[in-house]
Formats: structure tokens, C-alpha cells, sequence
């Protein structure tokens, strides 16, 4: 495919996303699995916010077994760390087939994905050592932080000063990484609390709700530690029932516009006796009052709050397998391309 070799608007426009091509999609499929497709449903929220094209977000092996509906102007975007991902090319080879445009992100410019594909965004998170996707989850959502504003800018939903903000926010996201290490100490000594632990959850709403549920999965990858992401209001549905003396619960509260809601859902798993550890932004000292420990996050603008949220997350499922005497390099049952 044509490739992007760098993370800019220029060459969005260099690999066909011109402004007649990007003007005319009127849909978007992401397809993705594991990590990958958690920073899809991230991808989703934010080309939904900003360019207002509606976007499907799917777990490619699910979406190769069925007869998806394609519109005039469908593009499809493949996210694959590796680029060799069985069910995912798969699944973009369908589509292809269909007659779909296909963009990959990848991290692997000579893959299968990246030769396949239509276009192709390279998102240089350095050559992986790690198994259980990390830096690739970041680079994977701020290629699609820069497909939103791209979309929302030639569509005309963003103007020229929206652009700056947030390229100016997202500018900051390495300095922002930095300092969300410093959490780190914290983070290990709450991690003891993972090491006898048979049940764990994760709660958020909205963009919260696909952080939390990579958090769990890398808590399930690494430590073996059974994880669930519960969507903050779903809870009320069934799963309350599971929440009983020191559960450990850890809830995600990122978003201004929806912090009411997620803390009153805190207060319910509170009020069942779970271990809560509350991630909030710095200087929102109101969650103090609710949960047992707080992480406090640098400020960025919502949207890109992600991108801080899963570091404490990643470190947490990190100092759990080594408390629990884990190799994190070599995960049990995960191998770094699945090619079945
Ligand atoms: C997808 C994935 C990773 C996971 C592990 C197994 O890989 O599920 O998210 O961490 O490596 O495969 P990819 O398509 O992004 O390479």
C-alpha cells in the first residue's frame, strides 16, 4: 500500500485521503483484535466527535464469519500491531474483495497488512520485544487522533484554531507520559493487592469504557488474573452481584462531562465493599472522598485522556505479574503475531 512514513497531515494527503476522497466516506469500519481493537473503540469516540462520520468498530474474527453492509463510500480501517494477524487480514482481504478502501495502521512496515492494504499509516513504536501490546496501543490512537482531525478539518466540523488545540495537546502527550510514570511506586504497592486475587474489575464510561477494558486485558495477559471490564452503568444489570468484600475495583473517571455518573457507580461497588483505586485528573480532588486510592492523571483535553489512563493501567498488570512471580516477556497461551 501507499505509506504514510510519519504521523502528519502532509501525508495523509500524500497516501490519497485528498479532500475529494475524504469528503466522500460516509463510513467507517474498523477492524481489529485484542489491543488492537481497543484503540479502534477509542478511534471510534473520537472520528465520532470531531467528524461526525459514523464509524462500526469490530473484532475481526467475529467480522470475517458475516455478511457486513457496505455503503457507496465505506473505508475500512485494519489495526494490527504485527500487520500478520490471522483474522484481521482476513478480514481485510474480504473487504478488499468487496471493493472497500482499506487503510492499515501498523506497526510493521513490511508486513502482510502493510503490503495488502490499500494505504497504510506506520506508527513506529520501535521494534517490540514485549508480547502483550503496550506502546502500540499509544501509537495506534494517536494515528487515529490524527485521522479524526484530519476528517473533521477537510469536512469543515473543526476549524483552524480546533486543529491547533489539539495538535498542540497532542504535541504535549510525550512530556504528559513521562510525568504518569511517576505513579509507578503507587501503582506497585497496589499491586500487592492483585496477588491473592481471583476477580478483579474495571469500570468507566464512555472513552473510560475502552480504557478499562484494556486495562483488563492486559491484567489477564500478564498476570493470568481473571479481569472484566464492566461499561460503569451496565453494572447495575447483573454483575453488581459479583462485587463483594475487597474485590479490587478500579475506576476510571477521566471525563469531565460524565464524572457525576462514574463516581455514583463507584459509590455502589463502594457500598458492597469493594478495594477501589479511582483515576481521575489532577486537581479533582472530589473522588478522595469515595475511593480508597487515588491516581491523579496530568490534565489533557478529555479525548486524548486515554492515552495517560493506560499507562497506570499497564504498570498495574506489569508489578501484578511480578508479584505473582510471572515472566511478563513470555506470557502464557500469547504469542506476537497470531497467524491462526
Ligand atoms: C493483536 C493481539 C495483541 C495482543 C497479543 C496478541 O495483535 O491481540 O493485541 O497483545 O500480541 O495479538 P496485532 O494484530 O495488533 O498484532
Amino acid at each position: 500500500g501507499r505509506v504514510a512514513e510519519d504521523l502528519s497531515g502532509v501525508t495523509l494527503d500524500e497516501i490519497g485521503f485528498d479532500e475529494a476522497f475524504t469528503k466522500s466516506v460516509d463510513r467507517i469500519h474498523i477492524i481489529a483484535c485484542g489491543t488492537s481493537w481497543h484503540a479502534g473503540l477509542v478511534g471510534k469516540a473520537v472520528i465520532e466527535q470531531y467528524a461526525r462520520i459514523p464509524v462500526d468498530v469490530e473484532i475481526a474474527s467475529e467480522y470475517r464469519y458475516r455478511n457486513p453492509i457496505y455503503t457507496p463510500n465505506t473505508l475500512a480501517i485494519v489495526i494490527s500491531q504485527s500487520g500478520e494477524t490471522a483474522d484481521t487480514l482476513a478480514a481485510m482481504r474480504e473487504m478488499q474483495s468487496k471493493g472497500v478502501r482499506v487503510l492499515a495502521i501498523t506497526n510493521v512496515v513490511g508486513s502482510s497488512a502493510a503490503r495488502e492494504a490499500d494505504d497504510v499509516i506506520v506508527t513506529w513504536a520501535g521494534p517490540e520485544i514485549a508480547v502483550a501490546s503496550t506502546k502500540a496501543y499509544t501509537t495506534q490512537i494517536t494515528a487515529l487522533y490524527l485521522l479524526a482531525i484530519h476528517f473533521a478539518h477537510v469536512r469543515g466540523n473543526l476549524n483552524d484554531a480546533g486543529v491547533h488545540e489539539l495538535l498542540e495537546a497532542l504535541a504535549a502527550l510525550p512530556q504528559l507520559a513521562e510525568q504518569v510514570l511517576d505513579t509507578a511506586p503507587q501503582l506497585k504497592s497496589f499491586a500487592r493487592r492483585y496477588v491473592e486475587a481471583t476477580d478483579t474489575f474495571f469500570i468507566g464510561r464512555g472513552i473510560d469504557y475502552a480504557v478499562a477494558l484494556e486495562g483488563a486485558l492486559k491484567l489477564k495477559e500478564i498476570s493470568y488474573i481473571h479481569a472484566e471490564a464492566y461499561a460503569a452503568g451496565e453494572l447495575k444489570h447483573g454483575t453488581l452481584a459479583l462485587i463483594t468484600d475487597g474485590v479490587p475495583v478500579i475506576g476510571i473517571a477521566t471525563q469531565p462531562d460524565l464524572y457525576e455518573k462514574t463516581v455514583s457507580n463507584i459509590v455502589e461497588v463502594k457500598a458492597r465493599g469493594a478495594f477501589v483505586l479511582g483515576m481521575t485528573w489532577v486537581g479533582n480532588d472530589d473522588l478522595e472522598k469515595t475511593v480508597d486510592e487515588v491516581i491523579y492523571l496530568p490534565k489533557t483535553l478529555p479525548a486524548l485522556a486515554p492515552i495517560a489512563a493506560v499507562i497506570p493501567l499497564q504498570l498495574l498488570a506489569y508489578y501484578a505479574a511480578v508479584a505473582r512471580g510471572n515472566d511478563v516477556d513470555k506470557p502464557r497461551n500469547l504469542a506476537k503475531s497470531v497467524t491462526v
